[in-house]
């Protein structure tokens, strides 16, 4: 029988089952461990994503200075290198978002403003949730274009890097490329992909999206460029990723489906694709013919999921 999945939009507020491998309240190798204060912040900010129903408006944070003075850093260390390391549908979109949505170093975008920007371009909105959520429910939101964000941002003592999710991940990572309306298709056929999927497919699917939504490279113009979020959000391992020092292996979704990941550190083994366009066709085959004893439609009318 196949795992409950969520038919109708409304079905997502069951769709929050956190992992906190990475939970600074658990983790004394986080940097926030120590920091009362931080933990504190963090609590409040997932509140906010815990009392969270669809439907309702997205809460605002009111960030602090010492909070925009992370994401100051972040912001103008990572946009002076975006023009000769990110993707040209990355940069694209970056733009219409510093140009239409108050993007910049001054201030955090709220989720709210970000959310009704992205659901003009490509009908893609934002949900707040506290923090890394599994694979299985992360996933299926993506099915109901739902993109689930967190609203904290990383501890102050490592603007560079951060081990989980933050809002600097969300906001400079996944946003720009959620904004372009192929990227946003292809999200969403792996979310369809997902639903009521094995434990063993989610498990394929979720290397997948690890070592092309997260972590992807392809090729523009003869250059090797980035397209994966955790590579836009992490200056360290985007210079790394684009030097000679990591393997590169061409993408190929059988392959690079069944490659070990490393979540603690900078990936040893990089998937470059011919072109974005070629990431995108060979990832919407590779989800199409997962194996399942039914199929989904998703009706957009409704929001919901038909099981046919
Ligand atoms: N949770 C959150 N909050 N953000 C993510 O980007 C994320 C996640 N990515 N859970 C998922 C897991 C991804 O790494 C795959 C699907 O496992
Ligand atoms: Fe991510």
């Amino acid at each position: 029988k196949a795992p409950w999945f969520p038919r109708q939009i409304k079905d997502l507020d069951r769709c929050n089952l956190l992992i906190t491998k990475f939970d600074p309240d658990l983790h004394c190798d986080h940097p926030g461990y120590n920091d009362s204060e931080y933990r504190k912040r963090r609590a409040a900010i997932s509140e906010l994503a815990f009392r969270y129903k669809q439907g309702d408006p997205l809460p605002t944070v009111e960030y602090t200075a010492e909070e925009i003075s992370t994401w100051r850093k972040v912001y103008q260390q990572l946009r002076s290198v975006y023009p000769s390391l990110a993707c040209r549908q990355f940069l694209d979109s970056l733009q219409q978002l510093e140009d239409e949505c108050g993007y910049g170093e001054d201030r955090i975008p709220q989720l709210r403003d970000v959310s009704t920007f992205l659901k003009e371009k490509t009908g893609f909105q934002l949900r707040p949730v506290a923090g890394l959520l599994s694979a299985r429910d992360f996933l299926a939101s993506l099915a109901f274009r739902v993109f689930q964000c967190t609203q904290y941002i990383r501890h102050p003592s490592s603007p560079m890097h951060s081990p989980e999710p933050d809002c600097c991940h969300e906001l400079l990572g996944h946003i720009p490329m959620l904004g372009d309306r192929e990227f946003a298709q292809f999200s969403q056929e792996i979310g369809l992909a997902s639903l009521g999927a094995s434990d063993e497919e989610i498990e394929k699917l979720s290397t997948l999206y690890w070592f092309t939504v997260e972590f992807g490279l392809c090729k523009q113009n003869g250059e090797v460029k980035a397209y994966g979020a955790g590579l836009l959000s992490s200056y360290g391992e985007l210079v790394y990723a684009l030097s000679n020092e990591p393997e590169y292996k061409p993408f190929n979704p059988e392959e690079t489906a069944v490659q070990p990941y490393q979540d603690q550190t900078y990936q040893s083994v990089y998937f470059v694709s011919e072109s974005f366009e070629d990431a995108k066709v060979k990832l919407r085959k590779y989800s199409a013919n997962i194996k399942r004893p039914f199929a989904v439609r998703y009706d957009p009318f409704t929001c919901s999921v038909e099981v046919l």
